[in-house]
């Protein structure tokens, strides 16, 4: 159960991921559309100009002029937009809107030019229209409802038109344009098929690698980070501090007599106290610090920009904290502590934690319980 609502939630968010990625994919298309659309509808008027009345054109051209800038107000909007903002709740059907009005006006149009019984008018207003039709499949190919519906109100009414024509050469072209989109909307499908499964594999390829990668970096037992992750950051850390000449301290800690924790009360309840020291740790560190899991019953924490005797008085009162901790069955846990600060001769991370761990080894020594500094 605990495994069917976790794959539930991974899909739900993969869904919504791609279609995002679509939304995205949609828009970068989208410049192509919008001005493919009004440079052919400039260049049809342009070749219909002596051959149809001029105020039906430009009438036209104004419209579409109109439908464009919203459309290109539409895209500046979005591209403006912080990134986190641009989700198909607030941007789909804005911009079905837009491409409906402009289509709706560019299909209108069309058939307004075919109106004086030309056939070189009719052919060439057709010929632009199933141009448009197959640039629609390419520019809206994550929209495979927006290809068709787009297609729809451009190619649809002056083929329509033709159709019921008296000459057969108006009804052949008329019912060729028919066939020829009934076959692009068919291949819309396989188009959109794949793009949603390429869109699909990326995300889930991403989320798996994101789920390897916390996972090897991470230690499973207390969710702290394991030691190749701490040495990881702190290697960062310690140049960052050095170059900008910013103090940096460190404190080791060591359960005492953790050994006699397992033996007497099983590896189980010494799993749950390392879970529940993990738990103190964490509730005790900055954002910036780095802390994490380096073996056993050894912890680390990386303090940046803290002088030393700030690291101090956070080991003690993380020392206090752990000595307080009520666990079940086990009583009286302590740890001990050892804390460094980087200096002139450490030459990296490794050196400043071997001196925590000599201030460790002289807590141990003086009694346990305790905190000692380098
Ligand atoms: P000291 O006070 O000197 O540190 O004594 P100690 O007993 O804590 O130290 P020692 O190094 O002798 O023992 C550490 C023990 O921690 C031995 C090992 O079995 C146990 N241990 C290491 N990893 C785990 C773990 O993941 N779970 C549990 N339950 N025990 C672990
Ligand atoms: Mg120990
Ligand atoms: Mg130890």
């Amino acid at each position: 159960m605990h495994l069917l609502e976790f794959q539930h939630e991974r899909d739900a968010l993969i869904r919504a991921q791609v279609r995002t990625d679509r939304l995205q994919l949609l828009f970068r298309q989208s410049f192509f559309s919008v001005l493919g659309s009004f440079l052919a509808a400039l260049m049809l008027g342009w070749l219909c100009w002596g051959r149809i009345e001029h105020e039906a054109i430009l009438y036209w051209l104004g419209l579409l002029s109109l439908s464009t800038s919203l459309r290109v107000v539409l895209l500046a909007m979005y591209f403006r937009s912080p990134p986190e903002t641009r989700t198909p709740q607030r941007w789909e059907l804005k911009y079905w809107l837009t491409l409906v009005l402009s289509a709706s006006i560019w299909g209108g149009g069309a058939l307004a030019l075919m109106q004086p019984n030309v056939l070189l008018t009719q052919t060439l207003v057709l010929l632009f229209a199933v141009g448009m039709s197959v640039s629609a499949v390419s520019c809206y190919s994550a929209y495979r409802s927006m290809t068709i519906v787009s297609i729809g109100l451009v190619l649809l009414p002056c083929s329509l038109w033709l159709l019921f024509q008296p000459a057969p050469t108006q009804i052949g072209m008329g019912a060729a344009s028919l066939v020829f989109a009934s076959f692009v909307v068919g291949a819309t499908r396989k188009l959109s098929d794949a793009m949603e499964k390429a869109f699909r594999l990326t995300r889930e390829m991403e989320y798996a690698h994101s789920i390897a990668s916390h996972a090897a970096q991470t230690d499973e037992l207390t969710g702290l980070k394991n030691r190749r992750a701490f040495f990881q950051q702190a290697e960062q850390t310690y140049e960052h501090c050095k170059r900008n000449r910013l103090p940096l301290s460190v404190l080791m800690l060591d359960i005492d007599h953790f050994k006699y924790i397992n033996d007497s009360y099983g590896h189980q309840a010494g799993d749950q106290v390392l879970r529940q020291i993990g738990a103190v740790i964490c509730e005790s560190i900055r954002d910036i610090d780095i802390c994490g899991r380096l073996g056993g019953e050894e912890f680390a924490l990386l303090l940046t920009n803290t002088p030393i005797e700030v690291a101090q008085a956070r080991a003690e009162a993380l020392r206090q904290a752990i000595a307080r901790l009520p666990c079940e069955h086990v009583e009286g846990i302590t740890a001990s502590f050892g804390v460094a600060a980087m200096n002139a001769i450490d030459q990296d991370v490794h050196m400043l934690l071997n001196d925590a761990d000599k201030a460790l080894f002289r807590a141990k020594a003086q009694g346990r319980n305790q905190t000692a500094v380098a």
